[in-house]
């Protein structure tokens, strides 16, 4: 283990993210957190799974096999898997959508990360040995049809037309839900109903202050999309041809290439020679895909409104997506002098330097709201095991050091201030704590 300055010793520190860990698992799943989310998000159960690998192989396993219980025929898999409580607001009646095993779901997906999850679940088991390595690999093997049919339905219902960029028709697919990335198409989004009035906006009771997360108009929006989607059932041609928000996603489609990538190596591995270059191509297609949206003056990549045409260029962290998808290695030197200088990490006023979801010279920057401005744990975790494995370690021992040092506050906050490294949103988030781990063990 090597030594990094948390302000809490690195044990104390890993020992407070197991027990996170451990009070927000009610048995088949890991909350995404204890009070605001009681349920288990698609993306975050990724990163649990990555923490939970380092204190215990067989539960990481169960936690994506929770995940994978509630895939769709489709191949997709929904952005939530309903636990049994009924604290969270849009639930599973509002979203009246069920998995063939019969798992109440949402009805729409986030961002393709799983297969990270899955190389590092193995690497934990083959490091463990004996019980945990033959489990960890009887799992990859065993799974790896799962996975492939949730990229191929990406492919394939997100990407129709082979352009390398995947649709996404809520802001909560691109897990990044209020992201000025998505103020353009919100503006087209004009509720034919108003879904809020007279129901509970129960994410308002678990943080201090309701600056902290969207706007009841936000919310409104949010749930007519919902409304349409479910009246089209849910049917991938139906949402795409009815729903009122259709936005390329730069940031989901560079997670697809890298995490394409990943399942293709696992495929070496397991001998499936056929589907590991099938994998290969969707990497090559959405990595294309990506740098054809960067702007030469900013260097960052864009999304693009489907419905309008319009191209969206405001400087957030989605802008980033080459960093994750590679293939130019003059833009992501460009992009990587942009992420570690004063515009971004190494922003004189920033207290950890580490990316801000969004720029703070922006004019629509705001340093304790949500996705327009604080700094997100997982996302340094993300950047900087991508990064250490395209070989940029500097950069990506960079934002490990200065993720331990934010995380020394024991809050294991779901996002942080970036000036005053205040945690903020709801305390003990799990995937939080199992970056902390990842990165300690
Ligand atoms: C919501 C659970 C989720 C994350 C998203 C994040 C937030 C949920 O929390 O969305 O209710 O708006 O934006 O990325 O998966 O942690």
């Amino acid at each position: 283990m090597t030594v990094v300055e948390t302000g809490t010793a690195p044990p104390a520190l890993a020992a407070n993210a197991a027990y996170i860990l451990r009070g927000n698992d009610i048995g088949t799943l890991t909350t995404a957190a204890p009070r605001l989310y009681p349920h288990l998000w698609s993306w975050d159960a990724a990163f649990v799974a990555i923490g939970l690998a380092t204190v215990s192989v067989p539960r990481a396993v169960a936690e994506l096999t929770t995940l994978l219980g509630a895939q769709w025929a489709s191949g997709m898999l929904p952005h939530i898997v309903f636990g049994p409580d009924e604290g969270y607001f849009p639930g599973p009646d509002v979203w009246g959508a069920t998995a063939p095993s019969g798992a109440r779901t949402s009805g729409i997906c986030q961002p393709p990360v799983h297969a990270i999850a899955v190389r590092r679940v193995l690497d934990a088991g083959r490091r463990n040995g004996g019980a945990d390595r033959d489990l960890a690999e009887r799992f990859a093997a065993d799974t790896f049809d799962r996975w492939l049919a949730w990229h191929r339905w990406l492919a394939t219902a997100r990407d129709p037309d082979g352009r390398g960029l995947l649709e996404i028709h809520h802001g909560w697919e691109s897990g990044m839900d209020n992201s000025p990335r998505w103020d353009l198409a919100y503006a087209g989004v004009r509720p034919g109903l108003d879904l809020l009035t007279g129901r509970e906006r129960r994410d308002l009771q678990h943080v201090t202050d309701a600056r902290q997360r969207p706007t009841d108009g936000e919310y409104r929006r949010y749930l007519w999309l919902v409304h349409q989607m479910k009246e089209a059932r849910y049917d991938d041609v139906a949402v795409r041809e009815t729903v009122d928000f259709r936005m390329t996603d730069v940031f989901m489609s560079a997670v697809a290439a890298l995490a394409s990538d990943v399942l293709a190596e696992l495929g070496d591995e397991f001998g499936r020679r056929s589907e590991a270059d099938e994998l290969r191509t969707l990497a090559d297609r959405f990595r294309a895909g990506v740098l054809s949206t960067v702007s030469p003056s900013t260097g960052l990549a864009r999304d693009v409104d489907l419905r309008t045409g319009a191209v969206v260029d405001v400087p957030t962290i989605g802008g980033f997506a080459p960093l994750l998808s590679g293939g130019d290695a003059a833009l992501v030197r460009r992009q990587l002098d942009l992420f570690t200088g004063p515009h971004w990490c190494g922003h004189p006023d920033l207290r950890y330097a580490l990316p801000p979801s969004t720029a703070p010279g922006y004019a629509g920057y705001s340093p304790r709201t949500y996705w327009r401005g604080p700094q997100w744990p997982f996302m340094n975790w993300l950047l900087y095991w991508t990064l250490y494995r395209a070989g940029h370690r500097d950069e990506a021992l960079s934002l490990r050091s200065e993720g331990l040092r934010q995380l020394g506050d024991l809050a294991f906050g779901e996002y942080y201030e970036p000036h005053t490294g205040e945690a903020l949103g709801s305390a003990h988030q799990s995937w939080t704590a199992a970056v902390a781990l990842d990165w300690l063990i």
